[in-house]
């Protein structure tokens, strides 16, 4: 079990703030002027973590205009300037890894081996990718500008990895940030500002506003508000769509998946069995490309089955803090209840269920690691996203019917291919209506590469040239455009 003091420090942080925060506007913490406050709860026990304050209009008032005042100083910065603020962050995050990752783990349910091993160090890593872009600004993109005031919406499923991918790239390009952390995760956020602060950050260039739905709709309709990046469920992206069109804001949006796993008669079995793992009970299953339907050639299915199943039956589900587990809780009691809604459905339909018969955790909002088999194509279960613990499988005997299952689905975030065939996977990956697709492998994310989905997966790429280009608008010269610095 987790060492007692394990979480020590991180309750010591808690504790430090009497158990409640205000939002963090112009360089430190502020009261709501609503004066209302919600509670936010540990998944693994459901006991209250701390009480957080819901953004009133006032309050995105406030953060707003701490924002544009800051923004143009902050763009006036020289970008190696700006970039010694990122590597700082960046420096920061290392320097703090074990309090973030133990606060991440408690306050999301994930496992802290996870937090510590990815989340954290991936986090850190895109602060020092950004500022490297920092660093060229003037000269790599001395014909764009910084869009401004960025509002920037995030979910509960990477709360830490999320605030690095949208918060980066804004700040090293010389826009300032207004953040909504998601109402069931917002306290590494607030932990980020409040140490972005101390490692001087100037106040007003990242504002963390917080609070439900309401205070992000605030946010996506505030008129002074440059632009908008959200990442979170397809359903409140068309709503943020709809409700930014014609304002002249410019928009981001990275939204649910359903991502298929393609596995053919001469992929490595074995790897591609951990691929599975790793593809849908990596993070509960809680990732927007989980390779979530599992498309296996016939030839191999019924031993592709069974090596699966024999490897589910040895994930252990415990407590975030258990450095030796594979699966933590599921984030709020509310997703506990989609997920079994949505696989009592999938039985409905005519799926065959298998649960791994392992040791359950009481207490807290916990699902075991689940397989649905034998699953139509056009059911709930294989175009809904479950957005937990449930990989669904059906097979496919030819390429062609692979990729046709395969772009069968309105989303389009990722894809995997296993193949021992390269030039197989290769055809088969060009084929597939994917923002990434991966071959022989899953969940690779690197701070260099974009990455975005297409059709009902959103638009705008984070990482990379792309991501950079995100927040630049083009500007308009008037005579001679000036040289670049030799
Ligand atoms: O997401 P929401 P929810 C999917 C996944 C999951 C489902 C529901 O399938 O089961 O969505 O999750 C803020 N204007 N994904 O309801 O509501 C909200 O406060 C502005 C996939 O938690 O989209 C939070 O900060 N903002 C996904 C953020 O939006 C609004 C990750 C995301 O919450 C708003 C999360 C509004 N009207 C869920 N309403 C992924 N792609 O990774 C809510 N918000």
């Amino acid at each position: 079990g987790p060492a007692p003091e394990a979480d020590s420090e991180a309750r010591g942080w808690l504790a430090r703030h009497e158990g409640k925060f205000g939002h963090f506007i112009n360089g430190g913490f502020t009261p709501s002027q609503s004066g209302k406050s919600f509670d936010t709860f540990e998944p693994a026990t459901g006991a209250v973590l701390a009480k957080l304050a819901i953004g009133s209009k006032a309050d995105v008032d406030h953060a707003v205009a701490a924002a544009r005042k800051a923004q143009g100083p902050w763009a006036k910065l020289p970008g190696h300037a700006r970039a010694r603020h990122l590597y700082a962050l960046a420096r920061m995050i290392q320097r703090h890894a074990r309090l973030i990752a133990v606060v991440e783990a408690i306050d999301n349910g994930k496992p802290v081996r996870e937090t510590r091993d990815i989340d954290i160090p991936l986090a850190a890593r895109h602060f020092y990718h950004h500022a490297g872009w920092a660093q060229i600004q003037d000269t790599e993109f001395s014909d764009h500008i910084p869009v401004g005031v960025v509002g920037q919406i995030i979910p509960w499923n990477f709360p830490f990895l999320m605030l690095a991918w949208k918060v980066a790239p804004a700040l090293a390009l010389g826009n300032t940030v207004v953040l909504k952390p998601a109402e069931f995760t917002s306290l590494t956020a607030l932990l980020f500002a409040e140490l972005a602060a101390a490692a001087g950050l100037p106040a007003g260039v990242l504002n963390v506003v917080t609070g439900e739905g309401e205070t992000g709709a605030l946010l996506v309709d505030h008129g002074d508000v440059d632009k908008i990046a959200f990442t979170g469920s397809t359903e409140v992206g068309r709503l943020i769509r709809e409700r930014t069109a014609g304002s002249g804001k410019s928009l981001t949006l990275e939204l649910g998946g359903k991502s298929p796993f393609i596995v053919f008669d001469d992929a490595d079995i074995d790897g591609a069995v951990e691929g599975v793992v790793d593809a849908i009970w990596f993070n509960q299953g809680q990732v927007c490309c989980a390779g979530s339907r599992l498309l296996v050639q016939e030839g191999i299915a019924p031993l592709f089955q069974e090596r699966l199943l024999r490897r589910m039956s040895t994930l252990r589900v415990g407590q975030p803090l258990d450095k030796c587990i594979d699966m933590g809780a599921i984030v709020a009691p509310v997703q506990l209840s989609r997920i079994e809604a949505l696989v009592k459905q999938g039985v409905a339909e005519g799926a065959t269920l298998h649960q791994a018969q392992i040791e359950m955790p009481q207490g807290g909002s916990f699902y075991p690691p689940t397989l649905l088999s034998g699953v139509q194509s056009s059911s709930t279960v294989a175009t809904e996203e479950i957005f937990g613990p449930v990989a669904v499988s059906m097979t496919f005997r030819t390429p062609d019917e692979a990729i046709q299952l395969a772009n069968n689905s309105r989303y389009g975030l990722a894809a995997s291919v296993w193949s021992e065939t390269i030039g197989l996977a290769l055809n088969v990956a060009a084929k597939l209506a994917a923002g990434v697709v991966w071959v022989n492998a899953t969940n690779l994310f690197d701070a260099a590469v974009g990455f975005g989905g297409k059709r009902e997966s959103g638009f705008g790429r984070e990482g990379g040239r792309e991501g950079a280009y995100e927040y630049l608008k083009p500007k308009a010269w008037q005579g001679r455009k000036p040289r670049a610095m030799p």
